[in-house]
């Protein structure tokens, strides 16, 4: 009976007119058949009639034969189908991944191109702007901020703050500083500003020489800039400190005389008297915390006055920039400042003072978290 109801349902798409009458022949005598299986045989005579009835007009077994062949026929063809359909979709499964890995090919080689063109670009970039900053012939805007200030004052109602190209007087070198021009009155040169904590200021000594950093955000001007700058004739520059806290309370610290000595006097700090509400963390409270007149010193030069080592609150230590993140600063024996420190909020402890420092600056006893910090320079006006 199953085969028969299987055989209905799959004959309609593949079978003859003919072939459906015999299977409903078929049918048919299955039907009697279990008509007469189920009833319960009374007599003779009655299984007689049965058989007398059981007529086909072409002989059961020949039929069911018939039916049997059909069925293998399907099953075959069935199987065919499936086989050819299996095989049709694994090709255009191929088909489709190797469309796919055609058209990532093509977009890879496009980006490789693309990235080789931004690299010449780029390098082609920094290949002129040495050029130009390296020439005698550059058009400068003035020798530093305070200059361009007081040259454009006169034509510029408004002087905007931003980067500017300055060529200091008795060098060579040309190159862009951040000029702040609104900051109390203006003509202010940066030369280190810290805000975000995007740029790394665990640098060598030839980074904190040559300068780091994006102008417009984060960066050390240089110590060999600055130097150029603060040693022109018969200038004298202020130093200004300003200083923002975790919780955003404001201060600042100023020397109204600052300047550098040269390289080879590793880029000695020379500070004028202090003002200001940070206190002086550069002088700090005792002698050996003195920082004025110390040498710069980076993580691969060390002139940091512990040598060959200092006791510092029980501690021994070899290398103060080691001692601060591996940051480069006129350390003394360590000292109170190190504006290049960590500018995450690292846990304090006396041993490992990785964060920005301006321990002068404190409440209740306690130093600001410091967030962030620009140190900026400015001309003196002089008589001479
Ligand atoms: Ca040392």
């Amino acid at each position: 009976m199953w085969t028969a109801f299987v055989l209905l349902l799959l004959l309609p798409h593949s079978l003859s007119s003919t072939d459906t009458e015999n299977i409903k022949n078929y049918n048919q005598f299955e039907i009697e058949s279990e008509d007469v299986s189920d009833a319960p045989i009374k007599d003779h005579k009655t299984l007689g009639e049965v058989k007398g009835r059981d007529t086909c007009s072409i002989p059961c077994d020949i039929t069911v034969k018939l039916l049997r062949d059909e069925k293998h026929s399907i099953c075959g063809q069935l199987q065919q189908s499936l086989l050819a359909f299996g095989r049709s979709t694994r090709k255009l499964m191929r088909d489709v991944m190797e469309e796919q890995q055609n058209a990532l090919d093509i977009l890879s080689s496009q980006v490789t191109e693309l990235m080789t063109k931004v690299q010449t670009l780029s390098s082609e970039v920094q290949r002129s702007n040495t050029e130009m900053y390296s020439g005698k012939h550059v058009q400068s805007h003035g020798r530093d901020c305070s200059d361009i200030k007081d040259s454009l004052m006169s034509v510029v109602p408004k002087i905007p703050s931003g980067i500017y190209i300055v060529h200091p007087e008795n060098t060579d070198s040309s190159f862009e500083v951040f000029c702040e021009m609104d900051y109390m009155g203006g003509g202010w040169t940066v030369i280190q500003r810290r805000t975000d904590g995007l740029t790394d200021f665990k640098r060598p000594w030839v980074d904190y020489v040559d300068g780091f950093g994006n102008l417009a955000g984060e960066h050390w001007l240089g110590l060999k800039k600055v130097f150029y700058m603060v040693n022109q004739k018969d200038t004298r520059f202020q130093l200004h400190i300003a200083l923002v806290s975790q919780d955003d309370v404001t201060s600042y610290a100023s020397y109204d005389d600052f300047r550098l000595d040269s390289e080879t006097q590793f880029f000695s700090i020379h500070l004028g008297r202090y003002a200001g509400s940070a206190g002086d963390a550069f002088r700090g409270y005792e002698q050996e915390q003195n920082q004025d007149t110390a040498p710069f010193s980076a993580s691969d030069v060390d002139n940091d006055g512990c040598n060959p080592f200092c006791s510092i609150a029980n501690r021994t230590v070899e290398s103060c920039s080691a001692q601060h993140n591996q940051t480069g600063w006129w350390f003394n024996q360590c000292g109170l400042a190190n504006l290049n420190g960590c500018s995450e909020d690292a846990e304090r402890s006396w041993g490992q003072r990785t964060h920005i420092l301006w321990d002068t600056w404190r409440q209740n006893g306690v130093p600001h978290s410091i967030r962030s910090v620009t140190m900026k320079i400015r001309r003196i006006a002089t008589n001479n």
